[in-house]
Order: structure tokens, then sequence, then C-alpha cells
């Protein structure tokens, strides 16, 4: 049942959709969103994966190409050697190549959705997922202008997102968080920080707790749990790891040492469905909360993510929002959208249960290459 017979065709795209307003973070300004993504065909079925790196190495050292050039010269001929294969058996041996988790993550995601299609049931049933609907959750990039931050906000809480995350920067946090709680004194607000501060802004960082914040998101730089294990011993507030976490290794490593008290578990980022399904057990059975993150994916990648937050670790809404936060035009059908309670329900069709429009597919497709 869980077995897939040999690749027969394997395609890259990049597409490069416009964002409906820019995303500002403390790394960068994103106005488009360019995904790279991949197609792999096995018989008459059609798997699909999103990659969530970016063009640029700022979030992580994956980038674009860097993805292309792992799938295409390490991944790719591990699979198309096979004849008969299970995932895990792949995902085993692709263990010899060394990080770069964005890039399996994209070919272990292709193949789940081509098992799924196979076996014709939605993804989430295929990896033991249980929920029907997930809670729905925003993040909210940089506003130059406070009025802007302030209409954002209102806009999400009208939606009833379950929660309403800011993005912030270093010495411009503390203005927007006492505007907002001006306003919205009631609401369940985070901040992510995308690794702004050191451990030298500790006084600094000492007022977030006077706010009522669900988490701080990586605060301080993605590779010192040392500091973060510091950091979270001064602070009430609860610190939640994002670009820290690239494998088990890591939630083992930040939970023992005490560096946060919530994961965001981004499957993109930690080399796929069935790694992330590891991690939340893992943190289940600590009594860590995790929720799953996003990278402002297509209709493609956010799909994974809404199938992921089927399984039980997830207990906190994450960063999935409707497809009009993030595009005009997606190229995937149906969109994304709330329930006026501010659920996403989970799609039912066979795979990750979003078709792909080859109309919209050719459009925003900037560059493409048959692999097998
Ligand atoms: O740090 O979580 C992050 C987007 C791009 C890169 C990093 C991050 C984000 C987000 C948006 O916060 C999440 C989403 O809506 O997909
Ligand atoms: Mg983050």
């Amino acid at each position: 049942m869980d077995i897939i017979k040999q690749i027969d065709e394997a395609k890259i795209f990049i597409v490069n959709l416009p964002l409906i307003e820019p995303f500002e973070t403390s790394l960068e300004v994103e106005t488009h969103k360019a995904a790279l993504l991949l197609k792999l065909k096995s018989g008459d079925c059609s798997g699909w994966g999103e990659c969530v790196s970016s063009p640029d190495p700022f979030y992580s050292y994956e980038t674009n190409e860097t993805a292309v050039y792992i799938i295409k010269n390490y991944l790719l001929p591990i699979l198309k050697k096979k004849q008969e294969f299970s995932i895990n058996e792949v995902m085993n041996e692709f263990e010899m190549v060394r990080g770069h988790n964005m890039a399996k993550a994209t070919v272990e995601n292709a193949l789940l959705d081509l098992l799924a299609k196979k076996c014709a049931l939605p993804l989430y049933q295929v990896v033991g997922g249980k929920n029907k609907e997930i809670m729905s959750g925003i993040s909210v990039g940089i506003k130059k202008d406070p009025n802007d931050l302030i209409q954002s906000i209102n806009d999400a809480k009208k939606k009833n997102y379950h929660r309403i995350k800011i993005k912030i920067k270093k010495g411009e946090e503390i203005t927007p968080l006492r505007l907002i709680r001006k306003a919205f004194p009631d609401i369940k607000l985070m901040v992510d920080a995308n690794a702004d501060y050191s451990i030298e802004d500790l006084e600094l960082l000492r007022q977030l707790d006077d706010y009522d914040l669900m988490m701080i998101e990586q605060p301080l730089a993605y590779n010192d749990l040392y500091c973060h294990s510091k950091l979270q011993k001064e602070l009430s507030t609860p610190i939640c790891l994002d670009e820290s976490i690239k494998n088990l290794t890591d939630v083992e490593l930040a939970i023992n040492l005490g560096s946060c008290e919530i994961v965001n578990i981004k499957q993109g980022r930690v080399g796929g469905i069935l790694k992330a399904k590891a991690m939340q057990e893992y943190c289940l059975k600590k009594k860590i909360a995790v929720w799953s993150g996003g990278m402002l994916e297509t209709g493609i990648g956010r799909a994974f993510n809404i199938h992921l937050q089927t399984l039980p670790g997830f207990t906190l809404p994450g960063d999935t929002s409707e497809t009009s936060r993030y595009f005009k035009e997606d190229i995937v059908e149906p969109s994304i959208k709330l329930s006026p309670e501010g659920y996403i329900k989970i799609p039912e069709g066979d795979g990750i249960g979003v078709e792909i429009i080859p109309e919209r597919l050719k459009r925003f497709t900037i560059s493409s290459e048959r692999l097998v």
C-alpha cells in the first residue's frame, strides 16, 4: 500500500506570484513569492511539492538555486534508480546528503501527494491526522505607518483569525505594541523577530513581558540555542523557535537546554511531513506545544501545511491564512477560505486535495526544466 513504482517523469518549475501587499520582516521586504515547484509522475498519478526556500539566503542558507542543484544532482538520482520503493526508504537514503532539508522536503512532499493519490485518499489520512478543520492564524508584516498596522489587525480580528502575529525589529517594537494593546487589549497576540536581537538586548527584550504576548518567536540568532536558553530564564513570555529548528536533534537540544517553551514546526524547513510528525510526537511527549509556520507558500505548499496540522500535537493556531491574505490569483483551486469562526476545512480530495490550474501555472512560470 505504501509502495511507489518507478518515477517516470520529474519536472521543476519556478513560478513568480505577486503578493497582494509587500511583506516586511526584520530580514527583507518581499513583494513576490518566487516558488520552486516539483512535479513527479509515476504511471498515471502525479504528485506536487513546493520548496520553502527563497531566492536569497537570508532566512536560511538554502535558496531556490541550491534546492534545484541538490534535487537535480543528488536526490533525484537516488529516486531514479528505484523500481519500487517506500517513502521512508528514500528519505533514509537522502540522509547521505547533509542538511538541505528544504530540498528534501520538496521531494518528500511530492512523493506523499503521489502516494495519497495512488491510494485515492486525502493526504491527512495517509499521514495519520484526525482533525477535520484547523484553527487559522495570521502573520502581519512590519508596517511603516501605525495606522496601516492597526487597520491590518482590525481586518484580521474581524475575520476571527485565532491569533495575530506581528513581525518586529529591534528598536521599533515597543511603539507598535503599545498602540496595539491600547486599541485591542484582549486579542491573542504574538511577535516574530526573525533573529533580530542578541542577548545584549536583554533589558529591551524584558519590556516585551508587559504586553501579554502568547510567545516571542525567534528573538536571537538562528544558530544560538545557548543564548536562547539564557534568555528564556529571564523572561516570563514563552520563547518559540523557528529558524533554529532544522531537525529532531535541534528540537531535543532546544527543549533539554530550556531554549524555548514552544516550537514552530515548518514541515518544509525540517525535511517534510514525516520528519515534522516525528518532531510533533517528541514535543507532545515532552508537553511542548507546537504549531505550523508558513513561508508565504502558494496553494501547493499551504495545502501540505494544512494537512500537517491535523496531527494531535498542533494545539496552537499556526500561520496558515486564507488565500486572499497572500494572492489575488493562486495557481491552485479551490482557494482556501476561512469559516466565519476562523477555521480552515481540510481538503477532502485525493492527495493534497487542490488542483493545479495549467493556464495559471503556465502564466506564472518563469523557468522550467524536465529532470527525468
Ligand atoms: O518567520 O515565520 C516566519 C514568512 C516568510 C519567511 C519567514 C516567516 C514568514 C511568516 C509568514 O511569518 C507565514 C505565512 O503566512 O506563510
Ligand atoms: Mg518565524
